[in-house]
């Protein structure tokens, strides 16, 4: 992978392990893959398919089973125009899908929220990570995390879902989303989040045009730059749609593939995805040419 870098200035390696309270995750030869439940009636791609915590749980053993290394429960939709759900209602939908996925061991279980409230009733239930679209936007959070020696992924956003994507505007967008994770990891360390638990997230859809999101995916490799595992979240999101005739979200498989690839390519440590089996596979092939051009370039 080619790391930019200052003139002079040593290039950083990418991360090669994420720790994640008693699991420490390795990116070694391919990245992980992240596979997610929503546990909610109106998320964009897979809202009310998961709503019975039963069927939620089985979901959540299939994508395990098909090669997640991390399953992401979320109970709060955070697409375009959605409205906050109150943490109340968020344990009500999660704690009955939690609590047999805890018990069962196994399973790398996080927990999509942003707030503190929610978090650490996950973790008291034995989740492993907080996957927070706020970077620690909960000024309670930063203790939560910490306390727990929990994994965490800071995710960029420029505004809220309710009006995000209304206007979104960057000078540079990839410089500006590395300028706040970089800061935002470093407000991490200073709460007492383990560097090592830490994880960055571009946000791909969170306040950004097609155009954005095509960037921060090119220029994936400064993000990478920070020291800390990468997670990319394409899969199925409308601006695959927008480059594929319109397609609708249960049509953007190969769109969601190929824009994988393409941030495994450039740096990616981790791959959130509601298509683990075809995933899985595409970034493993992606991995392994991966290492054959580190490998010719050291001979
Ligand atoms: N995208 C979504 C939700 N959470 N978390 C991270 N770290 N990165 C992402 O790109 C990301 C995320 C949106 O996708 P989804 O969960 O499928 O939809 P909804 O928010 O409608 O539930």
């Amino acid at each position: 992978m080619t790391l930019p870098r200052a003139a002079g200035a040593a290039a950083v390696e990418p991360a090669r392990t994420w720790r994640c309270r008693d699991r420490v995750l390795a990116i070694v030869d391919r990245p992980l893959v992240m596979g997610v439940v929503n546990v909610t009636p109106d998320s964009f791609s897979d809202g009310g398919h998961f709503l019975e915590p039963a069927a939620a749980v089985e979901h959540a053993f299939r994508l395990a089973a098909e090669g997640a290394d991390i399953v992401d429960l979320g109970a709060e939709s955070t697409r375009p125009g959605a409205e906050p759900v109150p943490a109340a209602a968020q344990l009500r939908r999660l704690v009955p899908v939690l609590e047999p996925l805890a018990r069962a061991g196994g399973v790398c279980v996080s927990v999509d929220t942003a707030s503190a409230e929610v978090a650490r009733a996950a973790l008291d239930l034995g989740a492993h990570v907080v996957n927070d679209v706020t970077a620690l936007g909960d000024p309670a959070m930063p203790a939560v995390v910490a306390a727990a020696g929990a994994g965490v992924v800071l995710m960029h956003m420029q505004g809220e879902p309710r009006s995000m994507q209304r206007a979104p505007r960057y000078a540079d967008v990839a410089r500006e989303v590395a300028e706040f994770l970089g800061a935002r990891l470093a407000a991490a360390r200073a709460a007492g989040i383990a560097a090592d638990c830490v994880a960055l997230d571009p946000g791909i859809g969170f306040g950004k045009t097609l155009e954005h999101n095509l960037q921060l995916i090119a220029r994936l490799g400064e993000l990478a730059a920070l020291g800390r595992p990468v997670v990319l979240g394409a899969s199925r999101k409308r601006f695959l749609g927008t480059l594929t005739g319109d397609a609708p979200a249960d049509q953007r498989l190969e769109a969601g593939l190929a824009a994988a690839a393409i941030a495994v390519w450039n740096g990616a440590g981790v791959v959130r995805t509601h298509d683990v089996a075809a995933t899985a596979r595409a970034v493993r092939v992606v991995a392994a040419i991966a290492r054959a051009r580190r490998d010719a370039a050291h001979d």
